[in-house]
């Protein structure tokens, strides 16, 4: 056997560039780069063996480590999983920097390799600078933070533990039903420790996400099910985007008369004009798409984790017969509440679902009428961000002017605040991928960071960040990183001087407005936060927006511009839209001195017995 002499960071870099995909009969690398910040535990190790390997797999640095994870998982999302990006900390907060990224990977079952460096293997230096020293537990770091959060974790003591623990990464990294976060932790000393290592570790391995078909049993069942509907309706989560699904997706509702509610990770699975698109379901849904979930007999659900926010906290399918169809790769979602499941890769199973229903189509009647409820959504909901001359507009009406000077070939990203809602109520996606919302872990500071990685990913499509100031005050460094890059980004920040979508939220449950807008907090100067001189100051293009004519300008400038923009625009905290949407469980204090807490109280156990716990 012939072996090769290197560190174990060596080792890793070497991996990595040999790690190759197919996209579209094109080979690439797997690795789209590795995201770096530096510290006493990577750099001396894995710091000179990516500068070794440089040309083939390029180092980003960038100025927050959550930040650069964000990146690298919006890269992950937008490359529909089939490339990825690693990131390599410092140990200690640098690594813990990582944990609440890993967190957003790990709900939103998205992949992305964690190299946090770790304490002495060999302890001899002990307490190491940022070593936290458990007294009960020798074996604990910092990075045991991690274990939760990783679909795959592993500790690096030794130079040849690398070579199963790369090979169990890459699995679980590639694994459709599997993937999510993989951190190895390299302990210091390891990354510089030599081992000979063999040739053929390193030889170039093309990963192919594989099609995992439907079970004959699963299949005969579901076919079953669906073919006795009466009154069946489709839910798209992000599956149907990773599974590359939007055709077969629209041609299985069109050839069976169905239509398809989105959740936030599904929307843009099918354009906004199709036919069979019926808009956002759930708690932020359309009321097209809501009215037909609560009368559906089955749904259909396909590749969605059937979060809350879909499900309107299970409140929503309200047909005491219905049943759920869980087409879903992975048989932990496929199986929930109840589901008839149906493992198989989206598009293989709507295929093959499709072939066992034959020329089965739904009743008339029910397509009829979610026609009828479609075109009603879209003429009532279109004056919510119609054109206004208000000093405050609304997210809406922000909203309203970003499509308006949009194409349709723009990728919106979002994340938290007031602005998921509304933008899955409101923006009109065109193209697949066209909506980049992280909605499982609504992590405020993704927006920008994220924005940076969709870039990244797929240069050719104008990236609109949409962001509210408080997650823009939480996490804005990587605007930085984009230009700092050249990677273009267009962030609309909507300033509405506080936590608005939480005010509101509190006032909903019953409580004063306390803590959340800044006029409401505990201050002896209330901060009139200069949004735009801020952007500049990180070497941004900024511009104050005042109202919506100046919006459009401001995008238009901003669209031909070589270099990020921020543009920042006052906007109104109260306004929101109030059609559409569903019940959401917020739970509401059972006992207070407050008359509004116990209406809301009452108006919460009222709104529990639409609930269906478990079924
Ligand atoms: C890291 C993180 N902390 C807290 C929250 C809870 N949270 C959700 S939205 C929000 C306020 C967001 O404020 P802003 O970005 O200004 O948007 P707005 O609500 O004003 O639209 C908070 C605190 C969160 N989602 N993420
Ligand atoms: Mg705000």
């Amino acid at each position: 056997m012939s072996t090769i002499r290197l560190t174990m960071a060596q080792a890793v870099a070497r991996f990595l560039t040999a790690q190759k995909t197919e996209i579209d009969g094109t080979s690439l690398p797997l690795f789209g780069g590795v995201w770096a910040i530096f510290g006493h535990g990577n750099v001396a190790g894995m710091g000179e063996a990516l500068h070794g390997v440089r040309d083939q797999l390029p180092t980003y640095r960038a100025h927050n480590e959550q930040g650069m994870a964000h990146a690298a998982i919006a890269f992950a999302k937008t490359s529909r999983r089939r490339r990825m990006m690693a990131c390599t900390t410092s140990i200690g907060p640098g690594a813990t920097n990582m944990v609440t990224a890993a967190a957003v990977a790990h709900v939103n079952r998205l992949p992305v390799l964690l190299l946090p460096g770790d304490v002495f293997a060999n302890r001899r230096p002990d307490p190491v600078l940022q070593q936290i020293e458990s007294f009960s537990d020798g074996t604990v770091s910092a990075n045991d933070c991690f274990r939760p959060v990783s679909r795959y974790f592993d500790r690096i003591t030794r130079p040849e533990q690398i070579i199963p623990a790369l090979q169990r990464s890459m699995t679980v990294l590639t694994d459709p039903a599997e993937c999510g976060p993989v951190t190895l932790a390299l302990c210091q000393d390891t990354q510089t420790e030599a081992y000979d290592y063999p040739e053929s570790f390193f030889a170039d391995k093309i990963w192919i996400p594989r099609r995992i078909r439907p079970d004959e049993t699963e299949l005969a069942e579901a076919a079953d099910l669906v073919r006795n509907a009466k009154k069946p309706f489709i839910v798209a989560g992000g599956g149907v985007l990773y599974s590359n699904a939007e055709k077969v997706l629209a041609d299985f509702a069109q050839t069976h008369g169905l239509f398809v509610g989105e959740t936030q990770a599904g929307k843009s699975s099918i354009p906004h004009d199709h036919p069979a698109c019926l808009g956002a379901i759930g708690v932020t849904g359309t009321g097209a798409a809501n009215a037909l979930a609560e009368e559906a007999d089955v749904v259909i659900a396909v590749g969605t984790r059937l979060q809350d926010f879909t499900t309107g906290s299970w409140a929503l399918f309200k047909d005491p017969k219905r049943r759920i169809v869980g087409l879903n790769v992975q048989a932990f979602d496929a199986t929930k509440h109840n589901a008839v499941p149906l493992v198989a890769d989206a598009r293989v199973g709507l295929e093959e679902l499709s072939q066992a229903l034959g020329g089965w189509k739904a009743p008339e009647a029910w397509t009829a009428r979610a026609r009828d409820e479609k075109a009603r959504w879209f003429e009532s909901a279109a004056r919510y961000t119609d054109p206004t001359n208000a000093e405050l507009p609304s997210d809406a009406q922000v909203i309203g002017a970003v499509q308006r000077t949009s194409s349709p070939t723009d990728v919106v990203v979002c994340a938290a605040g007031g602005l998921p809602g509304e933008l899955h109520k409101h923006w009109k996606a065109s193209t697949a991928l066209g909506y980049h919302m992280e909605y499982g872990y609504s992590c405020m500071g993704y927006e920008i960071a994220g924005g940076l990685g969709v870039k990244m990913a797929d240069p050719s499509r104008e990236v609109i960040v949409m962001v509210g100031d408080g997650s823009y005050l939480m996490m804005n460094s990587e605007l930085a990183t984009s230009v700092m890059l050249g990677q273009k980004l267009t962030v609309v920040l909507l300033d509405n001087r506080g936590y608005g979508c939480i005010n509101r939220l509190q006032r909903a449950t019953g409580g004063e407005s306390f803590n959340n807008l800044l006029q409401h907090t505990n201050h002896v100067t209330l901060p009139e936060i200069d949004f735009a001189a801020h952007a500049a100051s990180l070497g941004a293009q900024a511009i104050k927006a005042k109202g919506i004519g100046e919006l459009e300008d401001a995008l238009k400038k901003a669209r031909s511009a070589e270099r990020s923009t921020v543009i920042v625009i006052d906007t109104d905290p109260l306004a929101s839209t109030d059609a559409g949407g569903h019940w959401w469980d917020v739970a509401v204090p059972e006992v207070s001195v407050r008359d509004q807490v116990k209406t809301a109280r009452k108006n919460y156990e009222d709104a529990l017995g639409a609930q269906r716990v478990g079924d």
